[in-house]
């Protein structure tokens, strides 16, 4: 996550993650052959986002599909696609988005999504919402009843506004925490230059869609991970039956 270019899910040797990549691939084929030539893609991040780019570019190197376009949320979708084959414009470059591949932390049943743990939700969620059709592909470990209930929610902040920010977060009724980068004595930076509080609610999110309009609403907080009313459908892998469900 966050700036490795690496597929993570590649390189695990133990036999359950290599169940989980297979069914993470087989989700990333599902999803991909949705796509038809001559669209614009949008390409999200994680390691199952990464599998899907690469799935675009092995049909685009076989000729299967022709003429596409991607735009990616960040350095780490846009590295891969280069690497596996499919050209990248920018963002500016392009009227609409045909279709959009993303994951997601949490899914709760009414396609309301918890985003950020890859400090890349912002541009995630800009493309997201400028697509025609947006599909999250996850793992049934990602579906749960509540939003909130295994991850805070991230929100990324302006570095100078960062006390008062988290102030108002309090006062939402969450516990903020700063992201810290990991092997580094300091915070998390995003692609876009700002930082990342991570905010528990420990009497849940009620209303999804309340909670993310309050959060953006405090001047000083660029976007939160709560991504409510974009998903067209959310493709989850159901690895014990090797199956993958549509909701
Ligand atoms: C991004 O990647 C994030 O919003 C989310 O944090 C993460 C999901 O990654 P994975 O597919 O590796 O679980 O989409």
């Amino acid at each position: 996550k966050g700036f490795s270019l690496s597929i993570s899910a590649v390189s695990q040797n133990d036999t359950t993650q290599e169940v989980q990549d297979a069914s993470k691939r087989a989700l990333a084929k599902k999803a991909v052959g949705l796509v038809k030539s001559g669209m614009v893609v949008g390409l999200g991040t994680g390691s199952t986002s990464s599998l899907a780019i690469e799935e675009l570019g092995r049909l685009i190197n076989q000729g299967k599909l022709k003429d596409i376009v991607a735009v990616g949320a960040n350095y780490q979708s846009r590295v891969l696609a280069r690497q596996f084959g499919v050209k990248t414009v920018d963002l500016n470059d392009v009227n609409n988005i045909d279709i959009a591949f993303d994951g997601a932390d949490e899914v709760d049943f009414n396609k309301n999504l918890l985003k950020g743990g890859g400090a890349a939700h912002t541009m995630q969620k800009v493309i997201d919402s400028m697509s025609k059709e947006c599909i999250i592909l996850a793992d049934q470990s990602k579906v749960v009843l509540q939003l909130g209930s295994t991850f805070p929610v991230p929100v990324e902040v302006l570095p100078p506004a960062i006390s008062p920010v988290l102030r108002r977060l309090v006062t939402l009724g969450g516990v903020p925490e700063i992201r810290s980068a990991l092997r580094k004595d300091g915070p998390v930076i995003t692609d876009l230059g700002n930082m990342v509080v991570d905010v528990s609610f420990p009497n849940g999110i009620q209303n999804p869609a309340e909670l993310e309009k309050s959060i953006n609403m405090i001047p000083g907080v660029v976007e939160n991970g709560i991504v409510s009313g974009v998903v067209s459908s959310v493709m989850v892998a159901i690895q014990d039956r090797d199956d993958v469900i549509v909701m």
